[in-house]
């Protein structure tokens, strides 16, 4: 099927769109939103959900030591290596419905678009949900792929624990998802993931595609502060060893160094736990998440001294103790020149208008990135929201990007 040219080839948008709502309906929570977080029964329902849709579809399903799922399709040579697009599906408390779920489904549209029309591939079509890729109950994230691209070794990864007290293999065991297929995984002839922008730049410019040229450094932190409970009420302010202001401080602090270092910086204090959070208790320990991110590593590495400087000081100062745990630590990611320029092309010879740009979020991209040619296709979020129940990208976007997956795919898998 060498190059021939399929200009006319469209997916089904509505059938798109019906996948992502009934996988929405799973974990629905108030407002329209979505909390499917890593290994939990409503994960457990959610994979089995697509499962089903992808052994409707023929494909040949795997599920690997860390509970990565990659459904195959088509193929005249299986001695080639797959060209593989997909995303998550786990997601964030209060996640939305298209954040990694979209991509994933739409890699199946591509491959039902494929079979509808009688179209033969020459290298199969892989389509992949990763495990735990937000991170959110067991850091760090994007942990499926990075264990997928032989980044983590599958048993350090089985033992990580969770914020819940749970260890990750156990939780994996429970919802039957510990697969037989060793990690790393089948390495991919090229990997493309299309995904909502969680951000506002395509929007606000009015463009319908980006072409993701790479992901920022991603550092994670799990910060104890151990100070003295004591009475709200008797204890005199400078007899204080106060764990919840030295953490109220901490959190001033990582705002501030994003502001001083300014550029891509951004940084969140995103979880605090007082201990034991009462009204009339100095707190005696608080643990607080920090995240830091930027494009440059430099910079980067600027925000993490930063952030010890201000532990030091701040437990100087208020007579505390602080202990700090990276659970995150990903360099910035350039993604495949030659891929992003074919999404680029695709993109423009279906009339979309399109745009390159850096991604905010980390993406199981960026770990695909260390074994193959991998890009990613951005469609606009509106009003930039994302990880919010009030997610929301419109239908004629999650088409036209599904669109240029498929076109982008055919093109990848010719040989
Ligand atoms: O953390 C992230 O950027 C992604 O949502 N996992
Ligand atoms: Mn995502
Ligand atoms: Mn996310």
């Amino acid at each position: 099927m060498a190059g021939i040219e399929f200009t006319d080839l469209r997916v089904n948008g509505s059938r798109l769109l019906q996948r992502i709502l009934a996988l929405a309906d799973i974990g629905a929570i108030d407002g329209g939103g979505v909390c499917r977080l890593a290994l939990t029964d409503e994960d457990r329902l959610g994979r089995d959900l697509v499962v089903s849709w992808m052994t409707d579809l023929g494909m040949d399903i795997r599920i690997d030591a860390i509970g990565n799922v990659v459904g195959t399709w088509g193929g005249t040579d299986p001695s080639l290596s797959p060209v593989m697009c997909g995303s998550h599906i786990d997601t964030v408390r209060t996640g939305g419905k298209y954040d990694g779920n979209y991509g994933v489904l739409a890699g199946l549209e591509v491959v039902e678009t494929l079979a509808e029309a009688g179209i033969e591939t020459d290298r199969p079509i892989a389509v992949g949900f990763f495990t735990d890729e937000e991170g959110a109950r067991f850091h760090p994230d994007m942990l499926g792929s990075l264990v997928y691209a032989g980044g983590m070794a599958i048993e350090v990864a089985l033992d990580l624990p969770g914020i819940d007290g749970t260890r990750l293999g156990e939780e994996l065991d429970r919802i039957g998802y510990a697969g037989p297929h060793p990690c790393p995984g089948v390495v991919p002839h090229a990997f493309v993931e299309v995904h909502v922008e969680q951000g506002p730049v395509l929007e606000a410019k009015g463009i319908s595609i980006g072409v993701v040229t790479g992901v920022q450094g991603i550092h994670w932190e799990e910060i104890t502060i151990t100070g003295q409970s004591n009475h709200a009420g008797t204890t005199p302010m400078a007899m204080r060893h106060d764990a919840g202001n030295a953490a109220a401080r901490l959190a001033v602090a990582v705002r501030d160094i994003a502001i001083t270092i300014g550029g891509t910086q951004v940084g969140t204090v995103g979880a605090i736990d007082l201990q034991p959070n009462l009204v009339n208790v100095v707190a005696g320990r608080a643990v607080l998440s920090v995240d830091l991110r930027n494009t440059d590593s430099a910079e980067l590495k600027r925000a993490i001294d930063a952030l010890g400087a201000a532990c030091g000081e701040i437990a100087d100062t208020e007579g505390v103790a602080i202990e700090r745990r990276t659970t995150a630590d990903f360099d910035p990611v350039d993604f495949d020149p030659e891929v992003i320029a074919l999404i680029e092309q695709t993109a423009d010879r279906l009339g979309c208008s399109v745009q390159q740009m850096a991604s905010g979020a980390g993406h199981d991209a960026q770990m695909l990135a260390r074994v193959c040619p991998a890009a990613m296709i951005f469609v606009p979020s509106v009003k930039g929201l994302s990880h919010n129940v009030n997610e929301y990208t419109r239908p004629a976007d999650l088409e036209a990007g599904a669109n240029v997956l498929l076109h982008t795919l055919l093109k990848l898998q010719a040989v």
